[in-house]
């Protein structure tokens, strides 16, 4: 039903809420209900950053909320696992059997239960706050949540001292903008209304993104390098900057460490050398060091935007410590417009050990699953190093059979007969196929939540809008009973929603506020390293990061060339990388109707060029293809791919694939330098006309 369209009765009310989703942005929302019916739902105007403006995806939300494929009763599995064959059961029996499943394992061990989630919703309730209790309390498996962005979060902390860095709002008087592996347009949209701001004032903007995305189109320049050779851009830029002497001597000596070490590396990486590595000319590093290191002369503030694309990689984490060590030896961090962002989550005071109760696992200190290789860890046997085999996996928040990578090896796990899945979820997604129990979930308009967001600094309240639909239920509600079903009566289990949603930041934010304006913002630092003071141990930007060092690591930053390297295999010669697509976020939004007719189908962008040489046409099904798997798809010759390197837009569900695979089929297990976090853009195949 499109509640979309329908005139909001007189009666109808307003309702404040967050967006829940992995993005940036994390928008202000306003819902209108009318006799109990979510009738629209659009960006708060009073939330500055919001500013009344959602995505299409967001102001779609009643679509999802009210979508007729909505899990809306437990289901039990009847047929083979993976077939997809489920029967309604009630709530009692579903849980009853749970528990004593769970139970069953625990009494061997404990650890042969692992929870999976990542950020379906970001809300720090109905993330893991009921949840960490319960997996505490069991002495399950922890989770190592890796899946996104824990490499270039690594090479923050090394360098930085935390994900922190410039506010976003002050991009808009920056005079030059680095928008470095981000395509802002498409999923961190109200940041690109900054740099929009900055544009029309006369900043010059400039995209470094091997694909001429969407927010390239609108940059002054693109700089299409290869995947994963962002470092030696940096170490290059690094070059120009000190033989053209480009630097600001005082900022460099009194507010950084390592800078004679970092000095003698960036000096191996003359232009040339660089330009030879990335794919590009001489000529464009050239002008892109001149362009960034000219603020030096003028005082002009110059901003990098980093996001997370770049980071998918081998050396993802070098790569990311690189560029945020730029702005430092131009001295960019004394103005509030300039210095680098890619991350604001470290200024949010969130009190974990409060939501999630480690103590509750009572002195026993259970082994870690990394999520990134999921794959690999369902179908590992027991042994004296890994523990026990994994036999039960809850699922909630995430949908791993289509995004986790090297899917062959994923859904040879999930197949597994004698492993024990639920899946709490709104929808019967890649994953939930594969359950043993699917358990109805709410959506954000149906529950409480309190969110933090990784690109501005305001904390956002949400309330529920409406009551559940159908016999859904809270992912906090549903581990309460799961906890009450396993006999477990630690009083923290009783915890409302509302009270978790007030221990999320304790006193660090006003609740009342909160609960009236439904935001807060953060009191953060204008102008955070003007005079240093950077959250690390040393108090410097760390170009030399000696706790790397006390690891074995190398202190200073390299570049890392990829496991997978363009033009180092002759079986595999096109590099494939998978960035989101801007009408899905992840997997989710694949299976609303109205977002997925405007992207089409799964499609393979290529250069013509590089299709000519393999008789492939416009349009034509190719099968993508290394030794992992194949995934079938159809091609576009476009102006978005460069030579050597193709793009499948993710994340499409696997049963939308015209093989039932999607571009995870291709990507490997292989992890980062830094962070243990997945290599899905370090990825070498083949592509040839079905
Ligand atoms: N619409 C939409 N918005 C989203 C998402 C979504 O799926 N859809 N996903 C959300 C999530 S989970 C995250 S983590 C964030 C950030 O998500 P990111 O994955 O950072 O997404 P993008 O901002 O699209 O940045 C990816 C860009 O990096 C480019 N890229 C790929 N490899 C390289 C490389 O080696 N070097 C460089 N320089 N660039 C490279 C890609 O071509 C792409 O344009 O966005 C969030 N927002
Ligand atoms: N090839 C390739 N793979 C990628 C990426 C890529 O760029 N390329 N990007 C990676 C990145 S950056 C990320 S962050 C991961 C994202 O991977 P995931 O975190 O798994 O994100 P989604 O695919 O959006 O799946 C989230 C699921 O959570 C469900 N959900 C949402 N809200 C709730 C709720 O309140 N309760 C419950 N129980 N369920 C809920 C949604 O319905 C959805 O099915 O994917 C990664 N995979
Ligand atoms: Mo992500």
């Amino acid at each position: 039903m499109p509640h979309s369209s329908r005139q909001p009765s007189e009666q109808a009310i307003q309702i404040k809420g967050a967006c829940p989703h992995d993005c940036p942005d994390t928008c202000s929302l306003l819902t209108t209900v009318d006799n109990g019916v979510a009738v629209k739902v659009q960006g708060n105007p009073a939330h500055p950053h919001t500013d009344g403006v959602l995505c299409t995806k967001v102001s779609r939300y009643t679509e999802r909320t009210y979508h007729p494929e909505r899990v809306l009763q437990p289901m039990k599995r009847v047929g083979p696992k993976g077939s997809g064959q489920f029967v309604p059961v009630s709530w009692d029996a579903a849980l009853s059997d749970i528990a004593s499943r769970l139970k069953a394992i625990a009494a061997r061990d404990p650890q042969a239960v692992l929870p999976y989630s990542y950020a379906g919703t970001m809300g720090l309730v109905q993330g893991e706050s009921m949840a960490g209790r319960f997996f505490n309390k069991l002495g399950a498996s922890l989770l190592d949540r890796t899946i996104c962005a824990s490499a270039g979060g690594a090479g923050l902390v090394h360098t930085l001292g935390g994900k922190v860095g410039t506010r976003v709002a002050f991009f808009a008087e920056s005079k030059l903008i680095l928008i470095w592996g981000s395509n802002s347009i498409a999923s961190n949209l109200h940041f690109w209304r900054y740099a929009n701001q900055a544009k029309r004032d006369g900043a010059k903007i400039i995209c470094i993104d091997p694909r001429k995305s969407e927010t390239a189109d609108k940059c002054h320049e693109h700089i299409a390098l290869l995947p994963g050779t962002d470092g030696a851009l940096a170490l290059s830029i690094m070059q120009q900057l000190i033989v053209h002497d480009w630097l600001d001597h005082d900022y460099l000596a009194n507010y950084t460490l390592g800078w004679e070490q970092l000095r003698e590396r960036a000096l191996q990486w003359p232009p040339e050398r660089a330009a030879a590595v990335c794919g590009i000319t001489v000529a464009q590093i050239e002008s892109l060091a001149r362009d960034y290191g000219a603020s030096v002369k003028t005082g002009a503030p110059v901003a990098i935007r980093m996001n997370y694309g770049l980071q998918r990689v081998h050396g993802g984490g070098n790569a990311v410590r690189l560029i945020a060590m730029l702005p430092a030896l131009i001295g960019a961090w004394r103005h509030r417009a300039g210095g680098v962002l890619l991350s604001s989550s470290s200024a949010f005071p969130v009190q974990r050990a409060k939501l999630e109760r480690p103590d509750l696992r009572a002195g026993r200190s259970p082994r870690t699953i990394n999520m990134s290789t999921i794959g690999d860890d369902l179908l590992h046997p027991a042994s004296a190093e890994f523990g026990p085999a994994i036999e039960a996996l809850i699922v909630y928040n995430s949908n791993p059979v289509a995004i986790a990578p090297d899917s062959a090896k994923v859904v040879q796990g999930f197949a597994r007969e004698d492993l024990f899945t639920v899946v709490l979820e709104h929808f019967q997604t890649d994953t939930a196929d594969y359950a043993d129990y699917i358990l109805p979930a709410t959506t954000q308009l149906e529950h409480w939540d309190v969110h933090s967001s990784y690109g501005h600094t305001d904390v956002l309240l949400n309330r529920p809008a409406i009551a559940p639909v159908g016999q859904a239920r809270p992912n906090t509600q549903i581990f309460r009973e799961l906890a009450a079903h396993m006999g477990f009566t630690d009083a923290c289990f009783a915890d409302t929603d509302e009270a978790l949603c007030r221990q999320a930041y304790g006193d660090a934010v006003d609740f009342d506020t909160l609960l009236d304006k439904g935001f807060v913002t953060l009191d953060t630092p204008e102008a955070p390293f003007a005079q240093g003071r950077f959250p690390t141990p040393s108090g410097k930007c760390e170009f030399f990061s000696q706790r790397l060092a006390d690891r074995g690591l190398d202190g200073l930053p390299d570049h890392v060339p990829n496991h997978e390297a363009p033009g180092s295999s002759a079986a595999y010669p096109l590099a494939m990388i998978s960035p989101p697509a801007r009408n899905f976020l992840n997997s989710s939004f694949v299976n609303v109707q109205s977002l997925r007719d405007t992207e089409g189908e799964p499609r393979l962008e290529m250069h013509p060029q590089d299709a000519a040489t393999r008789q492939i046409q416009d349009g034509d099904t190719v099968r993508v293809f290394n030794a992992r798997g194949e995934h079938r798809c159809r091609v576009s010759l476009n102006h978005r791919a460069r030579p050597g390197v193709v793009h499948g837009l993710g994340v499409w569900w696997r049963k939308f694939g015209l093989n039932g695979t999607n571009v995870n089929q291709l990507t490997s297990q292989a992890l980062t330098d830094l962070g243990n976090a997945p290599t899905f853009y370090d990825c070498l195949v083949d592509v040839q006309a079905a």
